[in-house]
């Protein structure tokens, strides 16, 4: 499933020794002025955990996107319902930033973020395929880690089935939340299997770096085997149920944003074919692979859906 013969192969190696280099100028403390990008930690954050050592079990032969396109060209509606919504969403306050962990658990918690990294023992980089249902594509080294860590760490009840996941709610930083035809806060939900999937991912960083604001600082979910509105941005909680959560736009669009929302070529959404897709930076289009190219580790889980409920993503 990884070999697509028909794609560019990876730039991984270039994209390695730029991390190397990084790793080395964040060593010392040589004249850094003249660069543009490079991690945080430079700064001399001595908690930091950038830049992050890559899990090499998780690499895609697809080129990287640019760092400036995937950080630049957003989804983001708190902020607007544009892309370009990046200097905005810089307003938002994200340290400390504290997340709230509760519901059906043994142990619930309200923790910072840089405290949480420490209980889970730190982060990894993955390189991920993500696919927008708007049919556009990018290819981004993540930084953070597998969301089944935060399980062991709270302990779920068994009678545990859902997770119910919160962005923050504040409309005097975040001018889309004043536009009350949303059902603020953003809300998605998955099943306690999909969050116990090796894929499911906390992010907290990308491009070996913290995430900046526009991506979802500094803490959001990524499932690159759902369409993206599903990998929810700038988490202040996280709460098990025993109920399926409806997600935001789920509320709004029914027909349009289902709870599965699993990548699938051959079940059109009613406004975007979902056939093939646009990968930022890159000129020609390209098939779009059932579970985003992820079946092998996925396909399991939705083997005992109905079969109408299988094919369908926006039920
Ligand atoms: N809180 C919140 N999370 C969100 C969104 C949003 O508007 N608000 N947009 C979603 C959609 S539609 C997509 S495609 C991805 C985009 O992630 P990116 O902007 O980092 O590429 O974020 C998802 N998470
Ligand atoms: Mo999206």
């Amino acid at each position: 499933m990884w070999d697509l013969k028909d794609f560019q192969t990876t730039p991984e190696h270039i994209f390695k020794s730029r991390r190397q280099a990084l790793k080395k100028l964040a060593g010392g403390s040589i004249a850094l002025a003249g660069l543009t990008s490079f991690p945080s930690s430079v700064f001399g954050n001595a908690n930091s955990f950038y830049p992050p050592v890559s899990n090499t079990l998780y690499k895609v032969n697809r080129e990287i996107t640019e760092e400036k396109l995937a950080t630049t060209y957003t989804n983001f509606y708190e902020f607007g319902s544009s892309k370009n919504i990046w200097r905005r969403a810089a307003f938002l306050k994200t340290k400390p930033w504290m997340l709230t962990i509760d519901g059906l658990v043994k142990k619930p918690v309200t923790i910072d973020i840089s405290d949480l990294l420490k209980k889970v023992g730190g982060i990894e980089e993955r390189v991920y395929r993500f696919r927008c249902v708007e049919a556009w594509s990018m290819t981004v080294p993540w930084s953070g880690f597998p969301l089944k860590n935060i399980l062991s760490f709270v302990e779920p009840k068994t009678s545990a089935k859902f997770l119910r996941f919160e962005t923050f709610f504040d409309p005097d930083v975040a001018p889309g939340q004043k536009q009350n035809w949303y059902p603020w806060p953003y809300v998605e939900g998955i099943t306690i299997d999909e969050a116990k999937n090796d894929l499911s991912f906390l992010a907290t960083g990308i491009y070996g770096k913290e995430l900046p604001n526009q991506n979802g600082a500094p803490c959001r979910l990524v499932l690159p085997w759902k369409y993206g509105f599903k990998s929810i941005k700038s988490i202040v909680k996280i709460s098990f149920v025993d109920k399926k959560p409806q997600g935001m736009w789920e509320r709004i669009a029914p027909l349009e944003y289902g709870f599965w929302a699993n990548v699938n070529p051959n079940v059109p959404h009613p406004r975007w074919s979902q056939s093939t897709e646009q990968q930022l930076g890159v000129d020609n289009r390209v098939p779009t692979m059932i579970y985003n190219g992820y079946g092998s580790e996925v396909a399991s889980m939705y083997n005992a859906l109905q079969p109408t409920l299988k094919n369908s993503l926006f039920r």
